[in-house]
């Protein structure tokens, strides 16, 4: 097998609030990918970083009289706290507001500019007299210009869904005053995106997007590219930019310049690791982004564009996913109804959560609903009953008759082939994140390895002396259908995972998945996980 050299990331948290386990879907799911292609031997690096600039964040600090440089810092602690709990161990999590991604912003500005792709143009917009600032979209609310509902904000309606330009709200208001904003005339920079408008419909059809999604994209095309406002007017918490007193690059231009600079800042940590292996234009080695479905727009049109217009690699392939909804609510940012990642650890076991979310998650972006009762029902029925139900009927006699040491014998090969033939097929949906159908095929599995140990019944086998070789023989067998299982969930339950190993005496290996344990002290069984009662969910229900 080649080995190959992989960059994953993680869409970029903001950094002015809690991570919750909405965040956490997409954390897990690029997590699970990354163990399972590091078991298979590749050199993969996973990276993230707070996205920490714009207006929410400006204000957001200000609002609790903290400077906003100190306020990222202590949010991306405690972000980065958060990821562990979850075994999300990121080799580097970074932040935006860093000088390496002031340097690269300023060379692909630079870089841009030169090209003639930055345009400059005077652009009326809303301004709050009272607090001295232009509006953001969100910071505006009025009337629907289409349907006339009421408190819509300043880009779309939440009643009738169409999208509009703000300043054709009907009685249009500051969010942060009150007060109705005047429009005044700004001059502003725009990227011409329109200029790669055939590159990137090629680039879009070449595979690094899920079908529904290519859909989706192309439609885009069929209205015509938009030139990219990429600037922004003072007061606002970002980069300046070059050449003008009071004007900064919008946050998204510089946010996933952050997959670049954060990836810099770790090769400056460590020695052999050689920056232009990932992100020259051309190299060989491969990117892979996971984002939601609502920042699409920004990753297959902006940032491709940008990267091609600065001579930079495009990304090999983008994962979206939809959003999580929690027992019928929608878990969003900016509306309520946020279980933060800090208390479900509190309750529950972060296994819990990454197994259930693997029986969702699929390559088709659906949204992911996480509904208590068949939280509870999943995870007490295919873990606890069919996996450790299944190596602890066996450690029973293994611990008793035969003081921990497995046979030297495979007591039913053929099974025993069949059983690891499935690796392929799950190897196959690891690959393309259709997580739901490797933990299909992980539970048809271990129903055919309890039904084994139901049909040799070892409790009644072992009330024969004379068979007591047989006894050993089924019940090694049955630790070695639970290695197996074990094996391929080991990138989705690291925890358990572990446990395993200090029972089994291994490493679980994704390589040695056909090789069997035998003659091999194990240790003494103990619980590797607890069933989930209903009172460790009231958290769940609680506003
Ligand atoms: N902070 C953004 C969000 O929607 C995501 C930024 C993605 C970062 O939460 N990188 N890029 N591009
Ligand atoms: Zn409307």
């Amino acid at each position: 097998m080649k080995i190959k050299k992989i960059l994953v990331t993680c869409a970029f948290p903001y950094s002015n609030g809690s991570i919750h386990i909405g965040h956490m879907l997409e954390h897990i799911q690029a997590d699970i990918w990354v163990r399972y292609k590091r078991m298979k031997g590749h050199e993969v690096w996973f990276i993230c970083a707070d996205d920490a600039h714009g207006t929410p964040i400006m204000l957001k600090s200000k609002q609790l009289g903290i400077d906003p440089e100190q306020f990222i810092i202590s949010i991306r602690d405690e972000h980065i706290s958060d990821f562990l709990r979850f075994n999300i161990n990121y080799d580097n999590y970074y932040s935006t507001h860093s000088k390496e991604n002031l340097s690269f912003l300023t060379e692909i500005y630079h870089c841009l500019e030169a090209k003639g792709l930055i345009k400059k143009k005077v652009i009326s917009q809303f301004f709050d007299c009272e607090k001295n600032m232009f509006l953001p979209d969100r910071f505006v609310k009025g009337s629907c210009p289409m349907c006339l509902s009421q408190e819509q904000y300043g880009d779309h309606c939440d009643q009738c869904g169409r999208t509009y330009s703000c300043i054709e709200l009907i009685n249009p208001k500051s969010v942060l005053s009150g007060n109705k904003p005047i429009l005044k005339n700004s001059l502003h920079l725009f990227f011409n995106l329109p200029y790669f408008s055939t590159m990137l419909q090629s680039w879009i059809c070449s595979g690094v997007l899920e079908v529904s999604i290519v859909n989706k994209v192309m439609e885009w095309f069929q209205h015509g590219l938009k030139e990219w406002d990429i600037s922004r007017d003072g007061p606002y918490f970002g980069f300046n930019i070059p050449g003008f007193l009071d004007k900064y690059f919008y946050v998204w231009l510089d946010a996933p310049i952050g997959y670049i600079s954060t990836f810099k800042n770790l090769c400056n940590k460590i020695d052999h690791l050689i920056f232009d292996d990932f992100w020259k234009e051309g190299t060989k080695s491969e990117l892979y982004h996971f984002i939601g479905k609502d920042i699409v727009y920004f990753h297959s049109l902006f940032w491709p564009a940008i990267l091609e217009g600065s001579n930079f690699r495009k990304p090999t392939k983008i994962f979206v996913h939809g959003h999580v909804t929690l027992n019928g609510l929608k878990l969003s940012k900016s509306k309520g109804s946020s279980i933060s990642a800090k208390n479900w650890i509190k309750n529950l076991s972060s296994d819990s959560l990454r197994y259930y979310y693997s029986t969702k998650i699929s390559s088709k972006i659906k949204d992911v609903e996480i509904n208590s009762d068949h939280f509870l029902h999943k995870f007490n029925s295919d873990i606890v009953n069919k996996i450790i139900n299944l190596a602890s009927r066996v450690a029973y006699f293994l611990s008793n008759y035969f003081d921990n040491f497995l046979s030297k014998n495979i007591e039913n090969q053929s099974l025993y082939s069949d059983f690891v033939d499935n690796t392929k097929k799950i190897e196959f949906f690891l690959e393309k994140c259709d997580f739901n159908l490797v933990t299909v095929i992980i539970m048809q599995c271990a129903d055919i390895a309890n039904n084994y140990i139901d049909t040799k019944k070892p409790w009644i086998i072992s009330k024969n002396i004379e068979k007591y070789d047989n006894l050993h023989d089924v019940c090694t067998l049955g630790v070695n259908l639970f290695k197996i299982l074990m094996t391929w969930l080991k990138p989705i339950m690291p925890d358990l995972a572990k446990k395993t190993e200090s029972f089994l005496n291994i490493e679980l290996v994704w390589n040695n998945v056909n090789l069997p344990l035998l003659d091999h002290k194990i240790s003494d069984f103990k619980p590797l996980c607890k069933r989930i009662t209903k009172r460790q969910l009231i958290f769940l229900s609680q506003k």
